[in-house]
């Protein structure tokens, strides 16, 4: 066996002593095994085996629902490494803050040892982590989410790097919880936690938090962005990158089904990932990406027929429901899903609901906690694409930001260049939704939707943008759309969901030079006739409020953007002033 993984495991377990160390070999009767256990436990329950086959059902702790942002640290040796964005705590203090919840945390538990590869096993876009965890169900969810077991054993032989993932329930106390990320050491230690953002260590921790540290001083990018591929009717395809902060719609969005006028004609959507892109810049001298998950961990809530029929698609079979309400008959519902609410089940909280509860402020009790989430492989995905295992991804023609803004930001604009597009994303904001803890509906500032998941200093990961830029011999264009753009009424201006196909398909047009667009102050936007609008009614004085510049709006948000960018002192990238003072003036003169 590999010594430093050996020695490893052997130093974990004798910090949180458990009574067995169980290696996870990726194979269906060891999962089975462990199934089984979970369900006489009651740490997992099954549901109905003939209308969910393989689908398993869980609850976390109540107070353990959301990634936990105020809990989660980035440990560098120095302070300023990770910046003013993350919260820091000294490797020392950290070690020893967490060791003292780990000790002896697993007795009477098992510790499982969960080899995994991010991408395709073998591919050098791909990277191997270890994860110990005394949880089945983060057992049984890594297994959906990434390559796991022996095949990565194999390929890490005797000596290959691998970072070194520690996760423990403990018990579950939120005084007690750490999520913290050792960039210099290769190292995450998550503990008091059941929550698949706080425990799934390959995801946001490995995946963005030490990936985007890797990625910096090797020269790639990884982020917190979806990857699609659009099919034109000619049968060609070609992959748009988009960041959003979380729950903005980008499981949505990743496997959309065209408007039918759309699928008609031959348009086709191919879903290479939902969550995180990692992307390079291969011989080409294009930027190529891939999507190192190979499961979904979607909200359930909002997820029905209607808004997402790819998704709920993929979870009929082998899926693990999280946090919705469990039915009479074991199956599942959630705020939001098909059809109406059940006369009775048993809530996300394990209790006694029925429709139309209240709590003691008047408030509706619901069934499903509204970041209840599912687990599913992407391989189940109808629009799955077949390029996930390719060893080079995807070449990327165009790269989106996003946000969820009321008002203010336009459906679409294309931005100038790169470095005007870098600043588009550097000052991105959206409203704040379940998915993290804290206020709902606050705008927060969101750069490239990273500014919880950059593993190192916020003023380096832009810089790292700007370089990036220069080393691409065909540098994708870069967008900013909002769907989410209400009227006076507070209506949503835009349809949304599958009409969304339609501004995509406008960046290609745009990528292809087949179409011309109108220069604002903003960037360019589309010509009304240039979108294809069959099928769908959508007036042109609609169209115009989605592009309405508010000036006094945008001055205020100007000064926004100034103050955020003054978190980061002198550091900041003078390109990005540069670019700021530029649209300020270009805003003056309209
Ligand atoms: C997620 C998130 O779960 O961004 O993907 O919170
Ligand atoms: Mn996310």
């Amino acid at each position: 066996m590999h010594k430093e993984l050996e020695k490893w495991i052997n130093k974990c377990a004798s910090m949180c002593r458990p009574d067995a160390i169980v290696i996870i070999d990726g194979q269906e009767e060891q999962k089975r095994q462990l199934e089984k256990e979970a369900f006489s436990t009651g740490e997992i329950i099954k549901l109905n085996q003939e209308k969910l086959p393989g689908c398993i059902y869980h609850r976390t702790h109540p107070n353990d629902v959301a990634r936990t942002e105020h809990l989660t640290y980035i440990c560098t040796k120095k302070k300023k490494d990770a910046g003013p964005n993350n919260s820091w705590m000294s490797p020392g203090t950290a070690y020893r803050k967490a060791k003292s919840i780990f000790k002896d945390s697993m007795k009477g538990r098992t510790m499982y040892v969960i080899p995994f590869s991010m991408g395709p096993v073998g591919s050098p876009f791909s990277r191997i982590g270890v994860e110990l965890s005394d949880s089945i169900y983060v057992v049984l969810n890594m297994l959906i989410m990434a390559k796991v077991g022996k095949d990565v054993l194999d390929y890490l032989g005797k000596d290959g790097e691998f970072t070194k993932c520690l996760h423990g329930k403990a018990d579950l106390d939120v005084n007690r919880r750490l999520i913290l990320h050792f960039p210099e050491d290769n190292t995450i230690w998550s503990v008091g936690s059941g929550y698949g953002g706080n425990v799934l260590l390959g995801k946001k921790c490995l995946s963005l938090r030490i990936a985007s540290f890797l990625a910096k001083n090797e020269g790639w990018l990884a982020e917190h962005m979806l990857i699609l591929g659009i099919e034109k009717p000619n049968g060609r395809i070609e992959y748009i990158a988009g960041a959003f902060p979380s729950a903005c719609g980008k499981t949505n969005l990743a496997m959309l089904l065209p408007p039918e006028a759309l699928s008609k004609k031959g348009y086709r959507i191919w879903t290479v990932g939902d969550d995180i892109a990692w992307m390079r810049v291969d011989s080409d001298g294009a930027l190529w990406a891939i999507n190192p998950e190979t499961g979904f961990f979607g909200v359930l809530p909002g997820t029905n027929w209607e808004t997402n029929y790819n998704a709920m698609m993929t979870i009929q079979k082998n899926a693990i429901y999280t946090n919705a309400l469990l039915k009479p008959d074991h199956t599942v519902w959630w705020e939001g899903g098909d059809g109406p609410p059940p006369e009775k089940g048993i809530d996300w909280m394990g209790r006694p609901w029925k429709p139309g509860m209240v709590d003691k402020d008047g408030k509706p009790v619901t069934g499903a906690n509204p970041n209840a989430r599912f687990t599913a492989p992407i391989s189940q995905c109808p629009s799955a694409s077949f390029r996930l295992e390719h060893h080079h991804g995807v070449p990327i023609s165009a790269i989106m930001f996003g946000g969820r803004r009321a008002s203010l930001a336009p459906l679409i604009y294309e931005s100038f260049n790169w470095q005007h597009g870098v600043y588009a994303g550097a000052t991105m904001a959206s409203e704040r939704t379940a998915a993290q803890y804290g206020k709902q509906g606050e705008v927060r500032r969101d750069p490239m939707a990273m500014l919880p998941f950059c593993g190192y200093n916020m003023v380096d990961y832009l810089s790292h943008w700007l370089v990036m830029g220069k080393k691409m011999k065909k540098t994708p264009k870069i967008f900013f759309v909002n769907w989410f753009r209400r009227d006076k009424k507070g209506e949503f201006i835009w349809p949304g969901f599958r009409e969304n196909l339609r501004i995509l398909n406008w960046i290609l047009d745009r990528c292809e030079g087949n179409v011309e667009a109108i220069r604002t102050p903003l960037g360019y936007t589309p010509i009304y006739e240039d979108v294809d609008m069959d099928g769908l009614d959508f007036p042109k004085d609609k169209w115009a409020e989605l592009f309405y510049i508010d000036k006094d709006e945008w001055k205020n948000e100007l000064k926004e953007r100034k103050a955020f960018f003054d978190i980061f002192g002198n550091k900041l990238p003078e390109e990005l002033l540069e670019e700021h003072k530029a649209f300020k003036e270009r805003l003056k003169s309209l």
